[in-house]
């Protein structure tokens, strides 16, 4: 690759001494070495996908060693020299790319989409973006615990075309968050030039949009790289704030090998082949003689020997035997359920004052839990849920928050990773749909992919019937049931929803807590006032009867209970699931078996919702004790309109206590 004897970039060692030149050399040299021999092996067809880094090197060794060994990084897919640097046995990368056990995910994702806590790297999602929000929310723990350290974060120029990167900029300038952001690039976004990318000539002059201060690195020279961030790292150890950093570079080889670089103008190559970071600074050092080429030849002999052994290693190890029981148990984070019994006074109170409570008892007896939300702090919260909340605990740990759901999911997510605990209070349930992508492709499968705990609880205050038309009444949780790794809550009474939003607190998994807007101020209950928890997956008997098994949860409890007042005549057995995930299908079958006719009834429409799998499930469990086809009752295959006389015809409510007589009388 090298054309010319002397060196295309300038260099100025400052202050660094030849052990740390050699060691920056040799930093560079490993990631380049297994690169070539991963380029064979996958020729052989020995390995699979490659996103080669060749050329970018300097940027990932040079911002990695200006971090101290317990800062987090998060690097990208070409980051390969993050890892090395920090000193993984390469015999672990190698298991990790063959999808062995001694990796990281156990042969659950592959090439670098894995994080390890051991080495304090977070690795990517294939959604790019995502892990820029969860690198603030690292950096937020650093900063409310006064730890003085930085978090690196890195991204192609093509994600930050991302909404993540936008909103993940912005908060953390807001909260002058402690990060390195860091931006690679390298001219292509798969086949996308930058001029079909973004149209502004620096991406570093966005920094100054978002408020902070930016910087260009030349991102081919080591030492400009290594210098530079290790002063910008500890300046942000002193005085806590994000930085913007744009280093230019090239991706000399295809977006991954088999895409190839037709697309790539010969001349762009040519230039920087010039460039490359390697062999340049190998020039420099013999120029300046700090190393000769027989002690080149040396440690190029020796990282290959390294490279060999460890590729040997991995090679041996036997590949990983199904175990469906292992890959279902390792979904979830393992929770023992901590009973608090139930003490003391009790008070009539409101749905709303009872999740009020339960979040102000979890905040005293968590001191690493974090609330934040839209308007949350001095407002209270549109619904006044966090009212006090300020007051009681503090600006740090009770947090407005920009208007930017997605982020603020990923910032959930990195104080977990950070060893925290967050609630994040969507204002209407309907507006996690701008937050989707963080909780069903981040929080959710996090610990199932490399054992990652996503500790976080998302409020949904939902539901119709307070006429407000498409986007503040949905229910949705259906969206998330379908998705593996989440739990899902949803209570119906004031007594519910306190215990269990404890305990969706006190789970290391990530809890979407549904919350009925309409229940939050019309139904009333004696709560204990003091702290008490309730497990999730078990569902309440609210009536027992022979006649028929009613199944339902949240708002629609209610309205099959108004239903039963209406018609004493009618012997319901009434079950209100409480969770959705875990689902208590004992109780529910029991139930069935008990009266042999079933009908379910939810809010959400009705292809795809909670009644049709239930549905199913009983007719594949109970079919022998069914007196009578099940029966769903839900709303229309409509979105959700704003005038009471639609929405109401819009409910299922309207169609509920027909379609019970029908079944009663089949
Ligand atoms: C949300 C999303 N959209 C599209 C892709 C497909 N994809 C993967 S990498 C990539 C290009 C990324 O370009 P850039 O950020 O510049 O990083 P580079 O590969 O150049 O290092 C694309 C389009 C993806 N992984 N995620
Ligand atoms: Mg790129």
């Amino acid at each position: 690759m090298l054309t010319s004897i002397k060196s295309n970039i300038t260099y100025d060692k400052k202050n660094l001494d030849s052990k740390k030149l050699i060691q920056l050399y040799k930093q560079m040299l490993k990631p380049r070495l297994i690169e070539e021999k991963m380029l064979i092996l996958l020729r052989q067809g020995k390995i699979s996908k490659w996103f080669s880094g060749i050329g970018q090197e300097a940027i990932s060794v040079g911002v990695t060693m200006a971090l101290q060994k317990d800062e987090y990084i998060l690097p990208m897919h070409r980051n390969l020299g993050v890892f090395t640097s920090r000193d993984i046995p390469l015999h672990r990368l190698f298991s990790q790319w063959q999808g062995k056990a001694n990796g990281f995910t156990n042969g659950r994702d592959r090439s670098f989409h894995f994080g390890t806590q051991e080495y304090n790297i977070i690795g990517m999602i294939s959604h790019l973006g995502p892990q820029l929000g969860v690198a603030d929310g690292i950096a937020l723990a650093n900063l409310l615990k006064k730890n003085k350290q930085v978090t690196a974060v890195f991204t192609g120029e093509g994600g930050t075309s991302e909404g993540d990167f936008h909103e993940a900029l912005n908060v953390a300038s807001v909260w002058q968050l402690p990060v390195i952001f860091c931006v690679e690039n390298n001219g292509y976004g798969l086949s996308t030039p930058t001029n079909e990318q973004y149209n502004c000539k620096d991406i570093a002059d966005r920094g100054k949009g978002y408020g902070m201060e930016s910087f260009i690195i030349d991102g081919n020279n080591i030492l400009e790289v290594y210098t530079k961030v290790s002063k910008l790292a500890e300046s942000i150890r002193k005085r806590p704030r994000p930085i913007l950093i744009e280093f230019k570079t090239f991706r000399m080889r295809g977006h991954e090998e088999a895409s190839g670089t037709k697309y790539v103008p010969k001349k762009l190559m040519d230039e920087w082949a010039e460039k490359d970071p390697l062999s340049n600074f190998e020039m420099y050092l013999k120029e300046t003689n700090v190393i000769t080429d027989k002690q080149i030849a040396t440690v190029r002999e020796s990282i290959t020997e390294e490279i060999n052994e460890h590729l040997q290693k991995a090679h041996d190890e036997s590949p990983i035997q199904p175990n469906i029981e292992k890959e279902l148990g390792d979904v979830y984070k393992d929770f023992k359920y901590e009973h608090v019994e139930v003490s003391g006074d009790t008070a009539e109170i409101r749905f709303i004052d009872a999740v009020s409570e339960g979040l102000k008892q979890s905040m005293e007896r968590h001191k690493d839990l974090v609330v934040m939300g839209q308007d949350i702090a001095e407002y209270g919260g549109v619904f006044k849920i966090t009212e006090g909340f300020v007051e009681a605990f503090g600006k740090d740990r009770v947090r407005n928050t920009p208007i930017c759901e997605s982020a603020i999911v990923e910032v959930g997510m990195g104080l977990s990773i950070a060893g925290m605990k967050a609630v994040v209070e969507m204002q209407f349930a309907d507006f996690v749909s701008s937050g989707f992508n963080p909780i069903v492709n981040y929080l959710a499968k996090s610990h199932y992919r490399w054992g990652q705990q996503a500790d976080v609880v998302v409020r949904m205050p939902c539901g119709a019937g307070v006429a407000a038309g498409p986007f503040h009444s949905q229910t949705n949780e259906a969206w998330f049931t379908k998705t593996p790794g989440l739990k899902v809550v949803y209570p119906a009474f004031p007594y519910d929803a306190k215990g269990l939003l404890a305990t969706a607190i006190n789970d290391p998994n990530p809890v979407l807590f549904f919350e009925h807007k309409a229940l939050y101020r019309s139904v009333k209950q004696e709560v204990p006032a003091n702290y008490f928890t309730l497990p999730l997956g078990k569902a309440a008997l609210l009536k027992e009867g022979i006649d028929v098994t009613i199944i339902s949860y949240g708002a629609a409890v209610h309205w099959a209970l108004e239903s039963l007042e209406a018609n004493p005549d009618i012997k319901a057995e009434l079950v209100d699931l409480r969770t959705l995930q875990p689902l208590d299908t004992e109780t529910v079958f029991a139930s069935v078996r008990k009266t042999g006719r079933v009908i379910i009834l939810q809010e959400d429409s009705l292809f795809g919702g909670i009644a049709s799998d239930l549905s199913a499930m009983i007719m594949e469990e109970c079919f022998e004790h069914l007196d009578a086809p099940v029966k769903r009752v839900a709303s229309l295959e409509t979105p959700i309109p704003f005038i009471s006389q639609l929405e109401n015809q819009y409910l299922a409510k309207a169609r509920f206590e027909e379609a019970l007589k029908e079944l009663i009388a089949y």
